[in-house]
């Protein structure tokens, strides 16, 4: 089964709707192996944007994700990253529809309340960063069934 790392961004839980965002990937069956609260340090932030470093967003989204503590977690799903990229949706809120996470909750992409990763490999890579493979919890699915 594929797996994807999710970050929801520290505004997340500045509003109070972690749950919410949550939530929606439970609801669509997404199953969660992992999750946790973390306060990132800028190495941290400067690795997980690195394809960034050097834009003139750069600077503003390391601070941003500085700005408060965020919650990581590990999503597992038959094409895990594609399902909840679509979920996610466009990285510009402009093009964000209502109904997926972004078009519902952002109102600037400099803000766009939560990353996901956009392959495997990237996925694979963010883990490393976030989580230590103890952390990750395979659990029996009994209800794969219904989703
Ligand atoms: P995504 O994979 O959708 O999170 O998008 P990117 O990796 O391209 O961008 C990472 C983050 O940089 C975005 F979530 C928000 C920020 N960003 C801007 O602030 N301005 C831009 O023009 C592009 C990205």
């Amino acid at each position: 089964m594929e797996r994807t790392f999710v970050m929801l961004k520290p505004g997340v839980l500045q509003r109070r709707i972690a749950g919410e965002v949550l939530s929606r990937f439970e609801r669509k069956g997404l199953k969660i192996i992992a999750l946790k609260i973390v306060r990132m340090d800028r190495a941290m932030a400067e690795a997980h944007y690195a394809e960034h470093k050097g834009k003139d967003f750069y600077e503003k989204l390391v601070d941003y994700t500085l700005s408060g503590p965020v919650v990581a977690m590990i999503l597992e799903g038959e094409d895990a990253v594609t399902a909840v990229r679509r979920m996610v949706g466009p990285t510009d809120v402009q093009n964000s529809q209502p109904g997926t996470i972004r078009g519902d909750f952002a109102y600037r992409t400099r803000l766009n309340i939560v990353h996901a990763s956009d392959s495997t490999a990237g996925a694979e890579r963010e883990t490393a960063l976030f989580f230590k493979p103890g952390e990750i919890v395979e659990w029996e699915d009994r209800n794969g069934q219904w989703y």
